[in-house]
């Protein structure tokens, strides 16, 4: 084998989002894009001596190409061995789990997760660190800045690597040891959940549907769904991942996951529906008829730890990203725990994590996990609460009634408008940005606005301080509205309005979320003047 330097001049669009580098597939196609970022990460994290990489991707178009680029260019870089899934498959959590078991240096993942896949979908590239989570931003920005100036990237001669058989490749000082891609991440899944009372459920007729959407979940929901838990094997559908997921949306919301949501909401409708998406860290959750929210599943999950082998020892805090509903808040106010609001994005809460300041996590964008790993995680949440089902044996809506009844309920939706174009996205949130003041004290009906900002963090562990993650509209009852643009879109710009009240009173608790929140959506689209500044009047996505 040998390596070899080529000579390459940077893009300037390689700027990381809320997760990763993520761009339409014919922009990683062109000369030298994928290379020049992967060569910065390299350069930026200065590789250790005998360093491991973990490598694995959703199986999204240009998935194969890409790890075998990466493959190359670890051995060039000096990496002592690679440890890539098997078919280069590795879901997001299942990464984060095999770079925290054999303790490597980190690991890259390629997916653009929820984004759809195919030669003219989305491909995304993303660097985890060494505690298995993604990079925290002064890494990320340390990567921009090394693309910005790249000169060169270093490459090793080598044929490309048999991907699908199991074991150990010697390529010049490297090996690359292809791995199962699902056996330690369901390992682990074993040892925190109480498995013989799931398959107890799962035998007695207690019926289930997971959608693994074509995405990178079929393999994992199978082995632990069906071999392991015994579930019949039509419980898991569109298992078999394919690199454009069958033309879907592999996103797990009730707009893109509409087979899942046409068989709960249908007759003979099973007892529990779940979906992950394209790189199986996200997750929806359904009953019979009955949609939880991703900011009460947190909630409830963390009311419910104490049933769950795993969390038995208690739960250090509890931590959501600001536009996350308060549910979970009161969770930890009963529990006496603390519960942190952090940025949208999974990187922030690898501190608190790793500070042992939190054991659950979670964010409004179907998003859930704990300290097992450093990633949200969809069937972890699956498992979550298919113990907590067969613990109390009642029904999802049930479960969610009660909570809503002891905790009052967070009625919350979020309202995403899709492909807008960039400057009248900006337009909105700088009309925002301009009305601080004069919102402050008006009256809109029988809610008054207490105060308007833009949200920042500072970090509790390092000190690191994020600004502009969101305007916030706070209204005296407690009552609130969140702007704020995605960082993960490829298209134009996405707005995401976020909407949340509260509501004590158990006789309105069975109202529909977008009933209870109408006065607060008019308020939104007034004052943002969505309709002039942007075209649309109604949201593409509702959740
Ligand atoms: C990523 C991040 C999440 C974040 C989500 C939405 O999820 O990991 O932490 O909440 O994006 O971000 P945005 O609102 O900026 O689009 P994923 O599943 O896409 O990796």
């Amino acid at each position: 084998m040998q390596a070899g330097t080529v000579v390459t001049t940077p893009y300037q669009d390689q700027k990381p989002g809320t997760s990763g580098l993520r761009k339409r597939v014919p922009i990683f196609q062109q000369t030298h894009y994928l290379e020049n970022f992967v060569q910065s990460i390299f350069d930026t994290i200065a590789v250790p001596p005998n360093s491991t990489l973990v490598l694995g991707g959703d199986g999204r178009y240009y998935n194969r190409e890409a790890i075998q680029v990466i493959l190359k260019m670890a051995a060039a870089n000096g990496f002592w061995r690679v440890m890539v899934g098997r078919g280069g498959i590795l879901s997001t959590p299942a990464a984060s789990c095999l770079i925290r078991k054999y303790r490597t240096c980190g690991g890259i993942i390629l997916s653009a997760s929820h984004n759809p896949g195919g030669p003219e979908g989305d491909f995304g590239i993303k660097y985890n660190t060494a505690n298995g989570g993604p990079a925290p931003e002064k890494i990320t920005e340390a990567i921009f800045a090394a693309c910005k100036q790249i000169a060169q990237y270093r490459i090793a001669d080598m044929p490309d690597v048999e991907l699908d058989r199991l074991g150990d490749y010697e390529i010049g000082d490297m090996t690359v040891t292809v791995i199962d891609p699902v056996e330690a991440y369901a390992e682990l899944m074993e040892s925190l959940f109480d498995f013989a009372s799931i398959r107890s459920l799962l035998v007695s007729g207690f019926r289930i549907k997971f959608d693994a959407m074509h995405a990178v979940t079929g393999p994992y929901a199978r082995e632990i769904l069906v071999n392991r838990l015994g579930a019949p094997a039509d419980s898991v559908i569109n298992a078999v991942p394919l690199p454009d997921f069958g033309g879907g949306h592999p996103d797990p919301n009730l707009t893109y996951a509409h087979d899942l949501v046409e068989i709960l909401y249908g007759e003979n409708a099973p007892d529990f529906g779940a979906a992950s998406d394209g790189d199986g860290d996200r997750n929806m959750i359904l009953g019979k008829h009955f949609f939880v929210t991703p900011s009460d599943s947190l909630a409830i999950l963390a009311a419910n730890a104490y049933l769950v082998p795993g969390y038995q020892q208690g739960l250090a805090g509890i931590a959501r990203s600001m536009p996350t509903s308060a549910a979970a808040d009161r969770v930890a106010k009963a529990l006496g725990i603390p519960c942190f609001e952090t940025p949208t994005g999974w990187k922030f809460f690898g501190n608190l994590m790793d500070a042992g300041k939190v054991t659950l996590c979670g964010e409004e964008s179907f998003g859930t996990g704990s300290d097992h790993i450093r990633e949200k995680d969809g069937l972890w949440a699956v498992l979550f609460w298919l113990n907590m089902l067969a613990a109390r044996k009642q029904s999802l809506e049930t479960i969610v009634r009660e909570h809503w009844a002891r905790f009052g309920r967070n009625v919350y939706s979020r309202h995403d408008y899709e492909g807008i174009p960039a400057e009248a996205a900006n337009s909105v949130m700088k009309l925002l940005h301009g009305s601080f003041e004069s919102l402050k004290g008006v009256q809109f009906g029988d809610l008054q606005v207490k105060l308007c900002d833009d949200f920042s963090y500072t970090d509790p562990v390092d000190g690191s301080v994020s600004t502009g993650q969101g305007v916030r509209i706070l209204f005296t009852d407690g009552s609130r509205i969140v702007f704020r643009l995605s960082g993960t879109g490829t298209e134009g710009a996405t707005l995401r309005i976020y909407l949340e009240s509260f509501e004590p009173d158990v006789g309105k608790h069975h109202l529909d979320a977008q009933e209870s929140l109408s006065t607060l959506i008019s308020i939104a689209s007034q004052i943002s003047e969505l309709h002039k500044r942007t075209g649309r009047i109604q949201p593409t996505v509702i959740t």
